[in-house]
């Protein structure tokens, strides 16, 4: 028995207010292309069941383009005629009862098996039980809802469990609503032939369970999120378990480095041949006050020409200019350009230019309010 697992599609997230040839965010359509890449692999290579554990839209109420790429999606899958098994995340189930579930939109399809209401559901095959858990907003109710999924497992079928959450305390994605399945329930998953999990954006085996697995997103929605590496799990079962991960081709995020203490080495030595349609972030370290002023954002975005988008972020000196740094924070540009001129001219002069300064600086910031 073939199966394939992927799960965190976050369909509909965008960020970076970047925009591609056909208007549409670049981030956004990023997305879409990791989900049609695993739908080409899995016409490729025909599993015998597709699960998706979770966070299929990265909203509740997901956008017309996200919901209109998921029906042309899954209108695909449908006509594959291979049953594809799916649980809503914490992303994919609203806060309140007063909204309908999303994932209810594919209730109509033939071979789509949708759980979403909040409690264990039991989808049968002739060969294998998907047990599903998909997320719930409430811990009491989760705790009964799995004591129910222990009673229904079935000896003579293979047993997958599908839940979207947190195994232990170590795969939280600080997030609002997360479901934190708990430790002294864990006994079941060596009841089970596999246990498919969403939630975690990595993919991995989960602690001393040989059988248990978050498959990954199959995209960052975090730029805190460095993983290069995303994809699927391809699971054969035939006796015993054989997992493997697959890769699927996406954006890369390139961290570089520029030592501000040897600036002009450190620029000579940056290479940005791995930086094409990349997500770029540069470290601008061992700054001093001065030369963060100096130095402007755009003659960084000018080293990497071919990056998709290039986002700076300046470290400061922390040893000799600490004080310096100190004063530079607490000062307004105003302040600090006055500081500037009193070092170099004397009193009287000072005085004529303070107020020449404080005019600019008035001016200015009215016409600022202005644009506003
Ligand atoms: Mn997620």
């Amino acid at each position: 028995m073939n199966i394939l697992h992927f799960s965190d599609t976050h369909l509909g997230f965008n960020d970076l207010d970047i925009l591609n040839d056909e208007n549409i965010n670049q981030r956004e359509a990023d997305f879409y292309d990791a989900f049609s890449q695993v739908v080409q692999q899995i016409k490729l290579s025909k599993p015998d069941y597709i699960i998706h554990t979770g966070d299929l839209f990265h909203r509740s109420s997901p956008s017309n383009r996200a919901i209109t790429f998921a029906l042309e999606q899954f209108k695909i899958l449908d006509a594959l005629d291979i049953p594809f098994i799916l649980i809503a995340g914490n992303h994919s189930t609203p806060r309140t009862n007063l909204s309908s579930p999303i994932l209810k939109i594919f209730e109509s399809f033939k071979n789509i098996h949708v759980s979403y209401n909040q409690e264990y559901k039991k989808i049968e095959f002739e060969d294998v039980v998907f047990h599903t858990l998909p997320h719930m907003n409430d811990d009491s109710k989760a705790l009964e809802q799995i004591e129910i999924c222990e009673s229904n497992i079935d000896a003579k079928k293979k047993n997958i469990m599908m839940m979207h959450c947190s195994v232990g305390a170590w795969y939280l994605m600080q997030e609002f609503g997360e479901w934190v399945y708990p430790t002294d329930k864990e006994y079941i998953f060596q009841k089970m032939d596999y246990v498919a999990l969403g939630h975690w954006h990595g993919f991995g085996k989960v602690g001393k369970h040989e059988n248990v697995y978050y498959s990954g997103s199959t995209e960052r929605t975090s730029l805190n999120d460095k993983r290069n590496s995303k994809g699927f799990v391809e699971l054969t079962l035939n006796g015993s378990l054989d997992v493997e991960y697959k890769e699927i081709s996406i954006r890369p995020i390139i961290s570089k480095e520029i030592d501000c203490e040897a600036y002009a080495s450190s620029l000579e030595m940056l290479d940005a041949s791995d930086t094409k349609d990349a997500i770029v972030e540069v470290r601008l370290k061992n700054l001093s006050a001065l030369q963060s002023i100096d130095i402007q954002n755009s003659d960084i975005k000018e080293l990497f020409p071919d990056a998709m988008s290039v986002s700076i972020k300046r470290e400061f000196k922390r040893d000799a200019n600490e004080t310096d740094l100190k004063d530079v924070e607490a000062l307004s540009l105003e302040e600090f350009f006055l500081e500037h001129i009193k070092e170099d001219a004397n009193e009287e002069e000072f005085d004529r230019l303070k107020g020449k300064v404080q005019e600019l600086f008035a001016h200015y910031e009215e016409s600022n309010d202005d644009t506003i």
